[in-house]
């Protein structure tokens, strides 16, 4: 009966994302030139997000209770960036600009989701201070803030051209210290008592924010010369594809294998 009831919620859900999608995303008075790569990069990413938003719903219901919370803040990062990207994606092709706002708006939120999935995964475990919780979340804010001001230089008057790299610095220390606390920090050790699937999570979340969140600054400084619009855009996109969708998926197969273990020791 419960299985029923919650089945029946997630194509409740299912069917609200589908009709939300035909306002959005079907773009009327735009029309995607084939030839545009990038464009067409913001058109894959937006079908993946919207892709994984779903899977991640229906599958909450196959995984066991201590793994749900986190397939939920799955598939709101992807969700919340699905939303975002139908609006880039147009920015992209009635403008031919960086959707520079609405893309670190989505950052703004899907960022500290993910550093909350990081803290649910541990905190499922029992090892999550609130306080790592904090710092990793208040390094994260730096980070965005500071890449924001730099790539809004042009438009902000206050903002020299001599700011934009100490600015990126800044974003990058920020960063260096996300990877610091997270593969010397507090969490690392507790970590290496828990079950298969949250070394899993642990280990597949360490990678995601080093070498997945490596592709923005990498982004950055590609997108400071001639051209540089487009490679900005292209590897900001293959970035969010990697480090929402696959990040989902990586939940996903630690919340699988976890709730199968448990279930043969049964
Ligand atoms: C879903 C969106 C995600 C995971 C966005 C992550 C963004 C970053 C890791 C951005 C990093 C940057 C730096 C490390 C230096 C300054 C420039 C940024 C903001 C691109």
């Amino acid at each position: 009966m419960k299985n029923l009831i919650s089945k029946q919620r997630s194509l409740l859900l299912t069917a609200l994302l589908t009709l939300l999608t035909f306002g959005t995303v079907s773009a009327a008075n735009s029309t995607l030139n084939t030839a545009d790569m990038v464009g067409v990069s913001f058109w894959l990413a937006s079908a993946m997000m919207l892709a994984s938003t779903v899977f991640f719903i229906m599958e909450r219901n196959n995984v066991a209770d201590k793994w749900k919370t986190s397939m939920t803040v799955a598939a709101l990062v992807t969700g919340v960036a699905w939303y975002h990207y139908t609006y880039m994606r147009d920015h992209w092709v009635e403008t031919g600009t960086s959707p520079l706002v609405l893309r670190y708006i989505d950052w703004l939120i899907t960022v500290p989701l993910q550093v909350s999935e990081f803290y649910l995964i541990l905190a499922a475990i029992g090892v999550a201070s609130a306080a790592l919780f904090w710092r990793l979340f208040g390094a994260s804010i730096v980070m965005l803030v500071a890449g924001f001001l730099a790539e809004a230089n042009e438009s902000i008057e206050a903002i020299s051209d001599g700011m934009v790299w100490p600015l990126f610095i800044v974003g990058m220390l920020a960063w260096i210290y996300i990877i610091y606390e997270i593969w010397a920090g507090e969490a690392k050790e507790s970590v290496s008592d828990a079950s298969e699937g949250t070394q899993f999570a642990f280990k597949a979340m360490a990678l995601i924010l080093t070498v997945g969140w490596a592709i923005y600054p990498l982004g950055f400084v590609l997108g400071q010369g001639d051209g540089g619009t487009d490679n900005l855009n292209i590897l900001y996109n293959i970035a969010d594809v990697v480090n929402k969708t696959a990040f989902g998926m990586m939940v996903w197969y630690a919340a699988t294998m976890d709730t199968k273990a448990a279930a043969s020791e049964e």
